[in-house]
């Protein structure tokens, strides 16, 4: 693609405009986009995993770990690298091809990163992508983690720059961007993304997406979470998001980042199948896949076999450098279908 048509000078007024599209004209656009340079047919699948649950010290209105919010959520140490390796094992055994790996911390303390650069190295050496989202970074951390093999690292700027005071009072959006600028500088990719149905507007919601693809890179990945209530928060009774306004924001991502990988994010449990396939026909390249999210569900693994099944796509491949390549979730299927091959129906 042209250098020119990668813009980072998106008006609100123009992503508003591609809000206000006629849906299936919005459709026709970000899936004519996604074709021209993605594999429409192909989803990367990252398992995640709570690597540090609960007790964190921030506010932020829509998350089952903050410790302040009475959500359930018990709050534990660091796991174990073993304990991290026999999970992400699974993950890959079941056909993931990235491991996501998440701290309920603030960010991490100088003394915890040699801890998750051992979990990291341990991760990467079984031949998985790796990614991790431990909060805001101190100097020099993104590069330590880098250097212990870390491929991505996710940081989310959550909603549009107007609507952040409403949701997150502990730490400011500025914060957010520092630290996405010490992953750019270390060379790892950027995971970026936010939440839709907080009850932001739409133009904030435009305002979340202007704000990403206006970052000095557009990032890899681009995560839109649709809100998981989770009751004790502030948002646990929020009002659910019309579906269909769900899937325009996850086209509008696909027309302003054209070569990014967007994902269908949290709250696919919520959400029916029908409305999932829409989110990949408007662009969606990317799913977390694995019974849990961090503290919360995702739709179980056979469930997702069969969605793939059912609207024909596969398991993205990565090729290792060592030339191997990933097992497809529809391989790792198990045989509890009855056929063998994950299409979920009872022989
Ligand atoms: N503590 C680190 C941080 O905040 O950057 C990393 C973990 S935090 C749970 C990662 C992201 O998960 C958040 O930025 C938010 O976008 C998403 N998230 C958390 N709770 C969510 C919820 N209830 N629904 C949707 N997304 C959520
Ligand atoms: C992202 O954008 N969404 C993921 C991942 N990055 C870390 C997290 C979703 C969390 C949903 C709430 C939970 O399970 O605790
Ligand atoms: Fe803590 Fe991250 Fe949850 Fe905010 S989103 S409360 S920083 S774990």
């Amino acid at each position: 693609m042209p250098e020119a048509l990668i813009r980072h000078d998106w008006t609100r007024d123009e992503v508003a405009a591609l809000f206000a599209l006629p849906f299936n004209e919005l459709l026709h656009r970000a899936h004519g986009i996604h074709r021209e340079h993605h594999d429409p047919n192909a989803v990367q699948v990252s398992t995640l995993l709570s690597i540090k649950t609960g007790g964190c010290p921030e506010d932020c209105a829509y998350c089952p770990q903050a410790a302040r919010y009475d959500t359930g959520v018990q709050a534990q140490k660091l796991m174990e690298v073993d304990a991290v390796l026999a999970r992400a094992k699974a993950a890959k055994a079941a056909g993931a091809s990235r491991f996501c790996m998440g701290a309920a911390w603030r960010g991490p303390k100088d003394r915890d990163i040699p801890k998750v650069a051992e979990i990291v190295r341990a991760v990467k050496d079984l031949g998985l992508e790796t990614c991790a989202t431990l909060g805001l970074l101190g100097d020099g951390h993104a590069q330590q983690l880098k250097d212990a093999g870390l491929d991505y690292y996710n940081h989310n700027i959550d909603t549009a720059p107007e609507f952040y005071g409403e949701i997150i009072h502990t730490r400011e959006y500025q914060d957010r961007l520092r630290t996405l600028e010490q992953v750019r500088d270390a060379g790892l990719k950027t995971c970026c993304g936010g939440i839709v149905g907080m009850g932001e507007t739409r133009a904030q919601r435009a305002g979340l997406l202007q704000a990403l693809a206006n970052l000095p890179e557009h990032p890899h990945s681009v995560p839109i979470n649709q809100l998981v209530p989770v009751p004790g928060t502030p948002l646990g009774n929020a009002e659910t998001l019309d579906p269909f306004e769900f899937v325009r924001a996850i086209a509008v991502a696909r027309i302003l980042m054209p070569l990014s990988i967007v994902r269908l994010s949290a709250g696919r449990q919520q959400m029916d199948d029908a409305v999932q396939a829409l989110c990949f026909h408007a662009g969606a390249g990317s799913i977390f896949y694995g019974e849990k999210l961090l503290t919360t569900g995702n739709p179980d693994t056979e469930h997702d076999r069969a969605l793939f099944r059912r609207l024909d796509l596969h398991a993205m491949e990565v090729v290792e450098e060592a030339g191997t390549v990933h097992a497809d979730i529809m391989e790792a299927a198990p045989a509890s279908c009855g056929h063998g091959c994950g299409c979920g129906v009872a022989a």
